[in-house]
């Protein structure tokens, strides 16, 4: 299928949003689609403040596993398709990446300025907000805790570094997100439902700038309504064709 690349000049200010879906094709399951990690697991077990208070070995567990999963497999074109474009842009253009992926691929890729919203799989760091470590995280690859871990400065659980359902996401990062929409004239979503606040709102933020808002998905999400121009098919195909450099 002939499919003309995005027209995207050099000097282009442009925001990237990712969800699960550019991972897909690298093999990270998905949240919501068929055989999603929400079929096979309760989210307020899993990815609530609640859950890891009333059970944090499974929390530790079902987060090891993902982290050992993501460590197994690599970025995919489409991964780097983002990188390359980042590079494109890099002399004259402005480029922020903005992932609520905690897998770790877009910077295997190569991306470098990258906000990842929702945490990472390999930061982790002290529950108790009293704790003077509690504010840091820190990079841990170690796959997998037999038990929960402690804090070396004040004894509390640790915790992945992840944001959870019902928590605020950094207000630093957020407000750097919401900055970089808040200047772009093109905002690209990639592999996302759409379905998670505050991120599901960003369109509207390149929307109220008057910036061009394009989807690339493999089925159309509820807000597709939100973009101008929508593009249905794998990230992997399609952003090798669609982004410069790609
Ligand atoms: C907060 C943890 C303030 C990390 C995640 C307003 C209205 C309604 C509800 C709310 C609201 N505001 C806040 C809420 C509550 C809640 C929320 O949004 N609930 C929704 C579900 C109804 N939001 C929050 O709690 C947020 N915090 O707002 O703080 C606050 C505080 C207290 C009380 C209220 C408010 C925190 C949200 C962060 C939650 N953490 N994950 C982890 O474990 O990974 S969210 C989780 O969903 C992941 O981070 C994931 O990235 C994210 C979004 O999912 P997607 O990435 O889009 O993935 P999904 O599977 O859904 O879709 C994949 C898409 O890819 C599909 O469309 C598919 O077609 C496509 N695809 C598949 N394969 C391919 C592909 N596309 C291209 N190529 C392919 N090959």
């Amino acid at each position: 299928m002939n499919l003309p690349p995005l027209d995207i000049r050099p000097d282009s200010s442009v925001v990237l949003l990712t969800g699960a879906g550019i991972s897909a094709e690298s093999g990270i399951a998905t949240f919501r689609d068929s055989g999603g990690l929400w079929e096979q697991h309760d989210v307020s077990q899993v990815a609530t403040p609640e859950g890891f208070r009333s059970n944090p070995g499974l929390v530790w567990r079902f987060y090891s596993e993902r982290r050992r999963q993501a460590s197994l497999v690599h970025p995919n074109p489409g991964h780097f398709a983002v990188s390359a474009l980042e590079q494109f842009l890099a002399s004259r253009g402005r480029f922020t990446l903005v992932t609520q992926n905690v897998d770790g691929l877009h910077q295997r890729a190569g991306s470098q300025r990258v906000l990842a919203v929702h945490g990472s799989l390999f930061k982790t760091r002290c529950s108790s907000s009293e704790c003077a470590q509690g504010l840091c995280s820190w990079e841990d690859h170690s796959l997998h805790f037999q038990d929960v871990p402690l804090c070396p400065g004040c004894g509390s659980m640790l915790r992945p570094d992840i944001v959870w359902f019902g928590e605020y996401l950094d207000p630093a990062i957020e407000s750097a997100a919401r900055e970089a929409i808040a200047d772009c004239d093109l905002f690209l979503a990639i592999g996302t439902s759409g379905a998670v606040w505050p991120v599901a709102g960003y369109v509207d933020i390149a929307l109220a700038r008057g910036a061009r808002t394009v989807l690339v998905n493999l089925e159309l999400p509820a807000n597709a309504n939100r973009f101008a121009e929508v593009h249905l098919g794998k990230s992997a195909d399609l952003l090798p064709r669609l982004l410069p450099g790609g």
